[in-house]
């Protein structure tokens, strides 16, 4: 079940007390999907940053037109069905992956997950551009088209895969500006957002702080192009842990998993759990069972017969 969460009035203090200082006293403004990046940019400068994002050039090429587009799945797709050694082997060397991010933690994740199919991962730092889109999917397929000419050997493969974090309390911010939020506000301004909702009750307690990862992964061979989605329901925490993890993960509780690996309801108990803990604290091996990321590159790696 969706609960939809109220609209919060934030103190306007609050939030621009994260970075700068505010003259306003009680002036209050309420997180609105309506217009995230004035939200965000009220957030973090108290200003709407239009004027900061205008000149942004998304590249010059059109992106490529995306072969096989397929929707959200909430766990890894089953993987033997796929025969992925001939799929390599007709192929004649391993096959490489360059991934475009400057994210080492997206990185470490992708190795970890292409290397149980014999595919190498490699980093592809590029100076991109990140186009502000409404959908991780056009961000995603923007730095696809940034990174081809830069793919070192034609045979080898692109991977772009963008994430965000989407809390139902705030209308799905900070969602496609997670990136921006996480270098602004911080962790600490996600949990003060969201200060006042709290119960007593672990369930109503989870809904209230109700929400979810999203990743779209997009994968570039030969001028085609396949898509891989995936979710991570989960909550967030009352407070930042200590450990390892990137990003958000010292805020997120992911939601149990049933015994098919798929996500109980928020708050519920499950075959599989973390128990309360935060991706930040839970090893890498654990956070796999439940990631959004995961799920997209699952998704993706579904579909490889089509490369061959
Ligand atoms: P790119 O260069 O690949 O764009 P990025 O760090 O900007 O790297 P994303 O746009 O995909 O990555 O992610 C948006 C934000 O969400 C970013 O701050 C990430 O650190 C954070 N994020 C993404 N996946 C995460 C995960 O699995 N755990 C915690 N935080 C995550």
């Amino acid at each position: 079940m969706v609960v939809k969460a109220p609209s919060i009035p934030v103190p306007k203090k609050i939030l621009t007390s994260l970075l700068i200082s505010s003259d306003d006293k009680d002036e209050r403004i309420t997180p609105s999907n309506k217009d995230p990046i004035a939200f965000t940019a009220n957030v973090a400068f108290g200003v709407p940053i239009h004027s900061l994002t205008a000149n942004l050039n998304v590249a010059p090429r059109a992106p490529p037109t995306p072969t096989r587009i397929y929707g959200f799945i909430n766990q890894p797709q089953p993987l033997s069905s796929i025969n992925h050694t001939q799929v390599l082997t007709t192929i004649g060397h391993i096959m490489t992956i360059w991934f475009v991010t400057g994210n080492s933690g997206k990185v470490a994740e992708a190795k970890e997950f292409f290397s149980q199919h014999d595919i190498r991962v490699e980093q592809l730092k590029i100076e991109s551009v990140e186009p502000q889109a409404k959908d991780l999917e056009t961000v995603a397929i923007s730095k696809i088209n940034q990174g081809v000419p830069h793919l070192p050997n034609a045979n080898d493969m692109i991977l772009v895969e963008d994430a965000g974090l989407f809390v139902a309390a705030l209308d799905g911010f900070p969602g496609v500006y997670s990136s921006y939020a996480l270098e602004t506000i911080g962790n600490h301004g996600i949990l003060k957002l969201i200060d006042h909702l709290k119960s007593e009750d672990i369930v109503t307690d989870a809904n209230l702080r109700k929400a979810e990862f999203r990743a779209v992964a997009v994968l570039y061979r030969d001028g085609e192009i396949i898509v891989g989605k995936g979710v991570c329901p989960g909550r967030i925490s009352h407070d930042i842990c200590d450990g390892e993890g990137f990003g958000f993960d010292p805020i997120f509780i992911p939601a149990d998993l049933d015994i098919e690996g798929n996500p109980v309801a928020i708050g519920e108990i499950g075959h599989t759990s973390t128990h309360g803990k935060q991706f930040g604290v839970i090893s890498l091996g654990e956070k796999q069972l439940y990631s959004h990321r995961m799920r997209a590159l699952s998704s993706l790696i579904s579909q490889l017969d089509f490369l061959g």
